[in-house]
């Protein structure tokens, strides 16, 4: 596979999940499934975001044990700690730091337009944590804080992409004559939607939202995202589930009342049908026009218990080694730690330039 490519910046992916529950089949499809493909092109970091688990919900049961699990479900489908940086957040200061800079980039009413903040807030908006509104910021300071290029993500965090893009921009463009007179410049090419022989400090990040899963649905209604705090359990697959939770949840799935139709303009308007043709697809390895050659025409009675078949033996080998990696905590502390360590080792670099530009005086 060929190297990802980026303007004049080394070109690097980075991507996160929050330990925040139960990881289900929307996260593996959108996210982690992907990590596991790109680490093939080249190293990537990939982080247990615990700094961000604490914006909606501060008092958790197990943090620890949480980060620990997604941990392991990232090993466990497959990603390698040794050629990749798999740490969480928290240990690297610099995210942290980062972000308080990038909250006197961005603007509030930037943050206040963010839909998943109006979702997540609610009606009570006044009662929501500060850290809430500021998510995409220390968001925007995980990808930047190692110059990342290329981000891989479900479609629920495409408009948070964007605003690490308007972020960086505003970066560059406020800081750019300090930029340039301590040589710290990149030039940005076509990819930073600048003229030619233009430069700037952080890339424009590219958000990798691909394939037929981008935004797996809830199983009980074909409107709601999949997601690990719907209060319905039958709502969603978790990774954790064994065969016969996921059978019964996949022949409990809603669906409408006609067949499968032959071709992808015929899911038009069936958002359930829609939904489960394309975890099949993603399941498979295969497009949704592909999976509907082989299956329009017939009933979802018999398109269901295939589905779950398929994805029984895609999950439990994950399921199995999950477990058995979380049976030695402090293996996967060692894990964490030895990833914090290398990512510290790049977030210093970055930091001790951002420092530079802005004007803070340190050693
Ligand atoms: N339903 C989904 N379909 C495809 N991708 C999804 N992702 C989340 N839900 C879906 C992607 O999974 C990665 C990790 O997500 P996260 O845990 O950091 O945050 P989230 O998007 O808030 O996930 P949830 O499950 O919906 O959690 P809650 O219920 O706490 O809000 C991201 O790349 C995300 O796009």
């Amino acid at each position: 596979m060929s190297q990802l490519s980026s303007a004049g910046f080394e070109p690097r992916v980075f991507s996160g999940v929050q330990p925040t529950g139960n990881l289900h089949l929307g996260n593996y499809l959108g996210a982690i499934k992907k990590f596991v493909a790109l680490q093939e092109r080249q190293a990537c970091l990939f982080c247990v975001v615990d700094l961000h688990s604490i914006t909606a919900q501060l008092v958790h049961e197990d943090l620890v044990g949480q980060t620990r699990q997604i941990a392991a479900a990232f090993i466990a489908s497959g990603i390698d700690p040794k050629k990749n940086i798999v740490f969480n957040q928290s240990r690297v200061p610099g995210h942290a730091e980062l972000a308080w800079v990038f909250n006197c980039v961005a603007r509030v009413g930037w943050m206040n337009r963010m839909t998943q903040f109006k979702e997540k807030a609610g009606k009570d908006r006044e009662n929501a944590s500060l850290g809430l509104l500021a998510y995409p910021s220390l968001m925007a300071a995980d990808i930047l804080l190692y110059r990342a290029t290329h981000v891989p993500v479900g479609d629920d965090q495409k408009q948070h992409l964007e605003l690490t893009r308007d972020i960086a921009a505003k970066f560059n463009n406020d800081f750019a004559a300090r930029i340039e007179a301590l040589g710290l410049g990149v030039p940005m090419g076509a990819q930073g939607g600048g003229a030619d022989g233009e430069t700037g400090f952080f890339p424009i990040t590219e958000p990798l939202i691909e394939g037929p899963a981008t935004r797996v649905m809830s199983l009980k209604d074909g409107a709601k995202k999949m997601s690990k705090s719907d209060p319905s359990d039958l709502s969603r697959i978790n990774l954790t589930d064994d065969a016969e939770t996921i059978a019964r949840k996949i022949r409990k799935a809603k669906t409408d009342p006609q067949d499968l139709p032959s071709d992808v303009a015929g899911l038009a308007g069936r958002p359930e049908a829609e939904n489960l043709v394309g975890i099949f697809a993603a399941l498979a390895g295969r497009d949704k026009a592909g999976v509907l050659s082989e299956f329009g025409g017939r009933q979802f009675s018999a398109f269901k218990p295939i589905l779950a078949e398929l994805a029984v033996e895609t999950l439990a080998p994950i399921t199995g080694e999950m477990r058995r990696i979380m049976d030695d905590p402090a293996e996967i502390d060692r894990t964490l730690s030895e990833g914090g360590a290398r990512a510290r080792d790049l977030a210093d670099v970055t930091m001790r330039d951002v420092r530079d530009i802005v004007g803070f005086l340190s050693d």
